[in-house]
Parts: structure tokens; sequence; C-alpha cells
């Protein structure tokens, strides 16, 4: 009898008193089972909905006169997934980073090249409705269709990016802003033109529908990313022999005999010295000089020969001061010192430990 009570309680432990630990590590695995039950419930829902019984042919939707809806697309889907493998990219990191951007870039491009094609078709269409002839109320007058509201504010991106960067790519965000925008002001121009033409002919018509700005987005899609190399330093601008062209000097190599005290100068994003060499397990110091203008901060960190692991970290300059670092002995071998803000081929030098 006793035996079989003490089987009986065996038995029940195991459900009584379960491992905690063991049980709040199936939690999410738990949750995961639920998320995955509410999904087939609702899709099941969604599936057997509405009336069991059909029409015998499908009825093809038709939108209303006056209003056109674009036609069935893969796009959002295919979308959503660039925008997962950007996601993705973004945990794993590296190159998985630059892959999962470039296929949401490939993505929303399919995307766009949809809405093109649709906006093409719309406007083409010869029985499109002449949604200008009932027209707005008396006395007011509607622009037509622009591209310049997309437009004007690719440039504003543009324009932040070069206030991110600095630089040549500061230079290509202002000529893109200050194109979008001047194309908006003669549009604008031609639209109070012709309000004030309305005024003598009492007839108003808007601009003829805008043709898809194939001329200016490609240009400014060409002068943003030779910035970008430039900036990047993976083209420097070409410095003719003998003049100046404004290109930053070359840098000086202070490689050789070890020394404890260096001066570096940071102007238009560049170290002028990339190259350094410091005596084994003794301190030394940077004057750092940052000559670019304030606003633009660089610091100069060191960092292991693979240029990501941080070993010391200083604080950023601002354009227009100086400061001097100090840096830890460091053992014998290489090392980079760069400049955290813009980790660039510019902004990177080797330190040389012997
Ligand atoms: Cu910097």
């Amino acid at each position: 009898m006793e035996a079989l009570y003490q089987s009986i309680l065996d038995l029940l432990s195991k459900v009584v008193i379960p491992d905690w630990g063991q049980l709040i590590g199936l939690m999410p695995l738990g949750l995961a089972g639920l998320a995955a039950l509410w999904f087939a419930w609702t899709f099941r829902r969604f599936a057997t909905a509405g009336p069991t019984r059909r029409a015998p042919a499908r009825v093809a939707p038709v939108a209303p006169p006056g209003l056109h809806m674009p036609g069935g697309s893969a796009a959002p889907l295919v979308a959503a997934l660039g925008a997962a493998s950007l996601f993705g990219g973004m945990v794993i990191g590296g190159t998985a980073l630059l892959v999962g951007a470039t296929i949401l870039a490939l993505t929303l491009l399919y995307w766009g090249r949809e809405a093109i094609r649709d906006y093409d078709h719309a406007t083409h269409a010869k029985t499109l409705p002449a949604v200008v002839h009932p027209g707005p109320p008396p006395g007011v007058h509607m622009p037509g269709p622009s591209f310049r509201p997309i437009l004007g504010a690719m440039g504003t991106a543009a324009l932040m990016a070069g206030l991110v960067f600095g630089g040549w790519v500061l230079a290509a965000g202002v000529i893109i802003l200050v194109a979008t925008l001047v194309g908006w002001l003669v549009d604008a121009r031609a639209e109070y033109a012709r309000t004030e033409e309305a005024d003598r002919t009492g007839h108003l018509e808007s601009l003829p529908a805008p043709r898809w700005p194939k001329g200016l987005l490609q240009g400014a899609a060409v002068i943003f990313v030779l910035a970008a190399l430039v900036q990047a330093g993976v083209i420097p601008p070409q410095v003719s022999p003998g003049g100046d062209a404004g290109g930053s000097p070359a840098p000086t190599d202070r490689g050789g005999e070890p020394a404890t005290a260096f001066t570096i100068v940071a102007k238009d994003i560049a170290f002028d010295i990339r190259a350094i060499t410091v005596p084994a397990d003794t301190p030394f110091t940077i004057t750092f000089d940052n000559q670019d203008p304030a606003g633009v901060v660089h610091d100069v960190d060191v960092r292991e020969g693979d240029k990501t692991t941080v070993l010391q970290d200083q604080q950023v300059v601002n354009g227009g001061a100086s400061a001097t670092y100090s840096y830890d002995g460091l053992p014998v071998g290489s090392y980079v010192f760069i400049c955290s803000i813009h980790p660039v081929p510019n902004m990177t030098g080797t330190i040389t430990v012997k």
C-alpha cells in the first residue's frame, strides 16, 4: 500500500512540481505555437467566409466612372520581402546589410516601374474622363498633377545625406535640391502665366500632364553616386600635376623611426598623415587639429587591423577645434587609427608598433 502511494506521488510530482526553468524555456515555443494556431484559424475563417455558392463566373471589378484603380499587383509583397531582407541584413550586419539594402532597393524599383507603367497607361488612355471639365468651383484654380513635390522631397533627402556626410555629398545634395526647386519654380511661373491669361480669356487650362522626369532623375542619380564615391575615397578627384585643383594634400607617411608624439590635421574629411610608428608598450599622444568647418566632427580611435574592433576610443573634436589625445601603450603589431564618424580610407591610417 505504502509503495503504491509512493509511486502515485512520484508520478504526480512530475506534474505538480514541474521544472520551472525548463517550462520558462518552453514559453517562446508555446507562444510561437499559439501564434501559428491564430494564423491558421484566421486563414480558415477567411477561406470559408462569404457565400458558399458563388455566381457561375467571377465578376471582374469595375471602378466607378472617373476613377482609376490600379490592377492587381505583386509589388507590395515583393517589397515586403525586400524590407525583410533589409531587416535580416541589419541583424547579421556587414555584407548582409548591403545585400539586404540592395534587394530592398531593387524591389522598390520594381514597384516604381509598375507605378510608372500605370501612370503612362492612365495618361495615354483615350477614354480617361476629362477631369478638368466639371472643374473646381468658379474662382478656384487647381494646379494639375506634378512630379515636383516628389522631386523636391528627393532633393531634400539628398541635401540631408549631404549634411550628414559633408564634403562632396553635401555639394551634390545642394545641386540636386536647387535643380528640383528651380524646376518647381518654372512650373509655378507657367501656372501663374496661365492664370493671368485666364483673367483675359475667361478660360483656364491646366498645364499639360507632366512627363516622367527621366533626365532629371538620371542626372541627379549620377551626380549623387559620383559624389558618394569621391567622398568614400573610391575615386579620388584628379589633381593636375603641379597645379592645385583644390584636392586634399597627399598624406605624409611618418612611418619609420618610432616616436611618441604626433600631430595630425583633419581637413576635407581626410587625415594629413596616414601612417605612424610607435614604440611597443609605450604611451603616445596625438595632437589632433580639426580644420574642417564647425559641425564636422572627427576623432582618432585606435582599432585592430580589421578596422572594426575598437581598442581605444576618443572623444570627437568639432571643426575648428583641436585636442591632444593620450593613448595607452600597444603590444608589437599593426593597428589602425581611424575616425569613427567617417571610417573612409581618407580617415584611416596605420599604426606600426615595434
Ligand atoms: Cu571624421
